[in-house]
């Protein structure tokens, strides 16, 4: 009796052991140095240009076209052979950018739709081969992203409304795509391996992959630990990240937010979002739309753009701003006109956002806080009072100053904060930034 005891008492031991053991291995990422520096890099930059740019744009309905029309694969594959963006200049697109104030792109390279925007060896659903435009726009986008300093990121779907092997099927691409019943999820996982090989190998230097499409079959076996190595051996300095609405994953290097602030969940994609160590991106539309949308005319004003890139700093988050570009390949011109305007406030105000972290107080009503160095910048971006009362996070203050101007600010500190106060007149309608130096 005594003995059976003690048998399974070390067969639960070595049981606990074991699986401790399992779950560290799965835990065991540890990134390459190169990728601890993309990581400082990643979080200096700030602001980011989405986009989302496929033979969808066709059709001016958006990018889940396919799925909201139920268009069957059959009658979907014609659309490629009307793709002709003959007036897509990869170096107008990298000089708008610049001038904007965005330091790196993240396009998209495949969407749920399966169509590679690249020149794919493993499918001929591919632009090089099924339009009549016949280039490779990643590969030109590219180059000229890397002639002009500008970094590039790669956004894939995982769900896949077209490849047959993508099975059982989630709660998107339904029947009415015209598949059989059946394929292999195993040679589908390869395939997509296969054509993240090419992407990691054929386009120099890739500053991550941006994955999204795994909220399709929430439970399934994504094999994310192999695709995920894959990437980091060989591109090790890549940035992983994946729109999952989850904690991070073991291998994933930053943590992205779709249509939301870090911790917020307006949107009620991600109740199980937790907020992790990661750096942070959000991501937003600059209309209602992520793919060209004929009938969206709803863009959001300068200021909301430019509040929405303040509080994501303030938050400790990037801002990925997203454009549709047109089947023609410009990007709309009043979204052009808009991106300028940003970048033209970051002529001025990029001090108190690029290279800062978020903090030192959370987010406020009034507005946020970014810091670096000895500089705190507390960006006011609604005015409620006459002054407005901070509290202290017990640091001696050596000068309070309006950013815009250096004219010193009115401030009183207590026992209950620190009081500043803005002339009605030195207030400014988007942000009002006050500069306070550190001792
Ligand atoms: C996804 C894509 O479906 C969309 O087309 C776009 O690319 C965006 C950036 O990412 O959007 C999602 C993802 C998940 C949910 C909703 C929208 N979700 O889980 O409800």
């Amino acid at each position: 009796m005594k003995s059976t005891i003690r048998q399974s008492n070390s067969l639960l031991i070595l049981f606990i052991l074991f699986s401790i053991g399992y779950s560290q291995a799965q835990n065991q990422y540890v990134p390459a140095p190169e990728n601890m520096k993309s990581r400082e890099w990643f979080q200096d930059a700030k602001f980011g240009l989405f986009i989302h740019w496929g033979v969808y744009s066709i059709l001016g309905d958006g990018e889940w076209a396919m799925n909201i029309q139920h268009i069957p694969i059959k009658a979907y594959e014609k659309l490629p052979s009307f793709f002709n963006p003959t007036q897509f200049d990869p170096k107008e697109w990298v000089a708008m950018v610049k001038a904007s104030g965005i330091k790196y792109i993240t396009i998209t390279t495949k969407h749920h739709d399966g169509f590679a925007m690249f020149d794919s060896k493993v499918s001929d659903y591919n632009i090089v081969k099924k339009t009549p435009y016949g280039k490779d726009v990643l590969k030109m986008l590219s180059d000229e992203c890397h002639a002009q300093g500008i970094k590039l990121f790669f956004y894939h779907s995982q769900l896949d409304w077209h490849h047959p092997d993508y099975f059982p099927r989630g709660n998107t691409g339904g029947d009415w795509t015209g598949r059989e019943d059946k394929g292999d999820m195993n040679k589908y996982l390869d395939y997509m391996d296969s054509q993240l090989s090419e992407l990691l190998t054929n386009y120099g230097e890739v500053a991550g992959i941006w994955f999204d499409g795994m909220w399709d079959k929430k439970d399934a076996d994504w094999r994310l630990e192999k695709t995920y190595s894959l990437i980091h051996k060989l591109q090790p300095a890549a940035l992983v990240g994946s729109n999952h609405h989850r904690a991070p994953y073991a291998g994933e290097d930053f943590q992205m937010f779709e249509k939301d602030l870090p911790g917020h969940n307006t949107t009620g994609f991600a109740p199980e979002q937790k907020i992790g160590d990661l750096p942070k991106e959000t991501c937003e539309t600059i209309n209602n739309s992520w793919g060209f949308n004929l009938q969206d005319g709803s863009n959001k004003s300068r200021k909301e753009l430019i509040q929405y890139l303040v509080k994501a700093s303030g938050y400790g988050a990037n801002f990925l701003l997203n454009v549709g570009p047109m089947p023609n390949g410009k990007i709309q011109p009043e979204h052009v006109a808009l991106l300028k305007q940003m970048g033209e406030w970051l002529n001025t105000y990029g001090e108190t956002i690029y290279g800062t972290r978020g903090g030192p107080l959370s987010a406020r009503e009034w507005g946020v806080a970014t810091q670096k160095g000895n500089k705190v910048y507390i960006h006011i971006l609604n005015w409620q009072d006459e002054s407005l009362l901070i509290p202290s996070w017990g640091k001696k203050i050596k000068s309070v100053k309006l950013f815009i101007d250096k004219t010193p600010v009115k401030f009183s500190e207590s026992e209950f904060g620190i009081t500043i106060k803005v002339p009605k007149d030195k207030r400014d309608d988007v942000d009002t930034v006050v500069e306070l130096e550190l001792k």
